[in-house]
């Protein structure tokens, strides 16, 4: 058995957060130990966690110690899933009072089962095409129960106005009007027309939905219909089931993450797992090449330092696992562009709903607002300085103003 140790801390509370660490260390692997016959001790100290470090950050009432605690496992305890490994550091310990999973280092052998993104954040680029700025995602809105024209019409505005991506809404299972495939094929054709015009792709990252068991052969045929990208709603399904599409050698394209039902994992300070952790790494190791969160800014916001330390962690070195595409979404309008590049920088894909289709010129120019945006950012202008040539940019400022 490998003996590298994967590092685990959580926040946790207890009266002496010491004999907590040890209490975990002992409790998540061989259960009992000082109770075992030596014999026995021997036969399963390869398995034994270890307390690893503790940082209390303040006490509380009663001398109750609030604190970081790292625990490490051997990497022989797990098998190469997230399933195992969530089981295996937070499964019964999640509702054992209050302790948050905060964060996971991992050694490169147990990185090593791991697919990682197909493409990741350079792939993507390199399917776009662009490599100079912030890349730009619309969201359709809506796509349940809309009409397959009026869904065209949406797509081709969308691609008009220059967007690099245009996803489903998540919500989008019921699409008996505008069914999987036939919509891919569609979508491929109308971009392909608007890639005349605009000179640059568009990838349509269709919502593959249904039964899990039939995931695998439905993004198959998706690919082979001409899809270029998928969007997927890991946590409704697990993190297994991206991991299972990303190791697909014939799923060859990149699988965009929606973060739908984070928020009934992340919000508190005492429970759950954190946003880098759940929406970062995790994401990253099961194969998603592009990630999104709630930015700081829009109407779910994230803490800013929760939403910079999940975009570090796809794009940070992680062994051979490419790095992921952060896209901070969520109430994203064209004032917004400075404060997101400031924050996330080039490597982002700025991804926006309202912020497009509420445009007072509709989605095309919703999309040309943000485009404006953006390359203001990059050459260093004020937005302001780029509404004075851009009057879809202005129009968009007059509506949702500048940057907070
Ligand atoms: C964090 C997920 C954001 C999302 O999925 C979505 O649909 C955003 O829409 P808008 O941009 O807030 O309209």
């Amino acid at each position: 058995m490998s003996q590298d140790r994967i590092l685990v801390t959580y926040l946790t509370q207890a009266k002496d957060l010491e004999k907590k660490a040890q209490g975990i260390a002992v409790g998540m692997t061989v259960g009992s130990w000082t109770d075992l016959p030596a014999v026995k001790q021997e036969e399963l100290r390869a398995y034994l966690g270890e307390a690893a470090g503790v940082e209390v950050l303040e006490t509380l009432a009663d001398g109750i110690q609030r604190g970081l605690v790292t625990v490490s496992y051997p990497t022989g305890n797990f098998t190469n899933d997230i399933p195992s490994l969530l089981t295996g550091i937070f499964g019964k310990l999640s509702m054992d009072g209050k302790i948050k999973l905060v964060d996971i280092q991992f050694p490169d052998s147990f990185t090593a089962g791991f697919p990682g993104p197909k493409f990741g954040l350079a792939g993507v680029r390199e399917l776009i095409g662009v490599h100079d700025r912030p890349l730009l995602m619309s969201i359709f809105k809506s796509c349940l129960g809309l009409p397959f024209e009026d869904l065209k019409t949406q797509f081709r505005a969308q691609a008009i106005g220059g967007v690099d991506l245009v996803k489903d809404d998540e919500i989008f299972f019921v699409d008996d009007k505008a069914p999987f495939i036939e919509r891919i094929k569609a979508f491929r054709a109308i971009a392909d027309e608007t890639a005349q015009q605009t000179g640059k792709p568009v990838l349509y990252a269709a919502n593959l939905t249904g039964p899990s068991t039939e995931l695998i052969e439905k993004a198959k045929r998706a690919v082979d219909a001409g899809a270029q990208c998928l969007l997927f709603n890991v946590l409704a399904y697990s993190f297994d089931v991206l991991h299972r599409l990303a190791a697909d050698p014939d799923v060859n394209v990149p699988i965009m993450a929606h973060p739908a039902l984070a928020g009934a994992l992340y919000p508190s300070p005492d429970y759950g797992i954190s946003t880098p952790l759940l929406l970062g790494k995790l994401m990253r190791l099961a194969g998603a090449d592009l990630v999104l969160f709630p930015s700081p800014y829009g109407n779910v916001a994230l803490d800013k330092g929760e939403a910079l330390k999940l975009a570090a962690d796809l794009t940070a070195p992680l062994a051979s696992i490419k790095t992921a595409f952060p896209v901070p979404s969520a109430g994203i309008h064209p004032g917004l562009v400075p404060q997101l590049y400031a924050d996330f920088g080039l490597d982002q894909i700025v991804n926006a709903g309202g912020g497009i289709h509420g445009h007072p010129g509709g989605a095309a120019a919703g999309a040309q607002a943000f485009r404006a945006a953006i390359d203001a950012v990059v050459a260093g202008k004020s937005l302001d300085d780029a509404a004075i040539e851009s009057e879809v940019l202005a129009q968009a400022l007059a509506k949702w103003g500048g940057a907070k």
